[in-house]
């Protein structure tokens, strides 16, 4: 997408976390949780993953005003197996669920070489990469999926069904940042559809479809009770069914079509689950993942490959280090003012 690019500021990583810190903390959030949400969405704005940074604010805010999320929420962690963790994340955020369970699920996966964790209950809101890249900076394999709303027609389907259901998978790399990918399985996610809607940008054809079910290019009519398509067709379309299966079947969690906000006005956090699977690549053969890893990498470079999945974000993150991150001016204005007492 292009356009012109509204005026912004700089600042540094820890004073963006400390402002939706105080932010969440305003807003009826506990100091625990409103710590991770602020360092995942900062995340986000620093690595330029946009859809999924500070302009989410304005969502978290109204779906915990409306009762609809629970900011406070204490997650319950269960041992369950010697390989499976899960947690009920009381209606709260998936994140602190995460937070909670992870040295349990760490433990597991390295005395296993596999562990699975089942968040239910929970409301994911944000980007889907900084669940997993974690891991792969401590030498371990993460993958993971999520559902949110029904907004996505099945491949073949007449009507929406499916949420956008992001999968992501990160690996660590000798001597390299870990290869992470995060994608939606829908060609857009429904964040960009927003942002695309807001700028006044068509979105690429094959995106979507209007009310009437007629393939459209603008993100306005997918918002007006049109709907997303699958990236890919049926190959996205069973992807995203997956995601359904492992995110909400397996975990216990709704489905994208299985709750209904319509009784709390302003709710925009997805009320679903989520599944991460951790894999420990040492006890795999000859020990040596991150080495063949970096021969991958290498191989993809040398056919012509010039950008990896992750490398724009990591490029972004370098420069937020030394120039801070970006945001635009009048969002930053608007951070500030609910941040303030009322
Ligand atoms: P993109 O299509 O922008 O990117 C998908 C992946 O492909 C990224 O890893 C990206 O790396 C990589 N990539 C993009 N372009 C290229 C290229 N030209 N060459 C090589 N690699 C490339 O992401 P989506 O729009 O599908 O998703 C955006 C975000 O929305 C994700 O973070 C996702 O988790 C989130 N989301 C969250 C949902 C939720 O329920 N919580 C639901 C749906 C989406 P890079 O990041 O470096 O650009
Ligand atoms: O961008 O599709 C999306 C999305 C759904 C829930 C959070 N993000």
């Amino acid at each position: 997408m292009s356009g012109s690019h509204p005026p912004s500021e700089r600042l540094p990583f820890e004073a963006l976390v400390q402002l939706l810190q105080t932010i969440f903390v305003r807003h009826d959030v506990s100091q625990e949780v409103a710590q991770v949400l602020a360092h995942n969405c900062a995340a986000a704005q620093r690595d330029g993953a946009h859809s999924h940074g500070v302009f989410r604010i304005p969502g978290y805010l109204s779906s915990l005003a409306s009762g609809w999320v629970d900011g406070r929420a204490v997650p319950v962690v269960e041992d369950v197996a010697a390989g499976f963790v899960r947690v009920d994340a009381g209606g709260g955020f998936a994140q602190p669920a995460l937070a909670a369970a992870r040295p349990l699920l760490v433990a597991k996966a390295r005395e296993a070489g596999i562990a699975v964790l089942a968040i239910r209950n929970s409301h994911h809101f944000a980007a889907l990469w900084p669940d997993v890249e974690p891991f792969a900076q401590e030498g371990l394999l993460a993958l993971s999926v999520v559902n949110s709303m029904t907004c996505v027609v099945p491949h073949g389907g007449q009507r929406p069904l499916f949420g956008t259901n992001p999968i992501a998978f990160a690996a660590p790399c000798q001597g390299l940042a870990p290869i992470v990918f995060d994608m939606a399985t829908s060609a857009l996610a429904h964040g960009d559809v927003q942002i695309a809607a807001r700028q006044g940008h068509a979105v690429p054809p094959g995106t979507g479809v209007d009310r009437d079910g007629q393939p459209t290019t603008d993100p306005q009519a997918i918002l007006d009770g049109g709907a997303l398509l699958p990236f890919g067709g049926h190959k996205g379309s069973a992807l995203s069914m997956m995601v359904e299966l492992l995110a909400a079947a397996l975990t216990g969690g709704n489905f994208s079509f299985g709750f209904d906000w319509s009784g709390h006005p302003g709710a925009k956090t997805p009320w679903t689950g989520q599944l991460i699977i951790v894999i420990d690549p040492d006890k795999g053969a000859g020990g040596d993942f991150a080495a063949r890893s970096r021969e991958l990498v290498e191989r993809m470079q040398a056919v012509g490959v010039t950008r990896l999945a992750g490398e724009r974000r990591y490029r972004e993150r370098a420069r937020a280090q030394v120039e801070g991150v970006e945001v635009g001016r009048e969002e930053l204005a608007q951070l500030v003012a609910l941040s303030l007492p009322a």
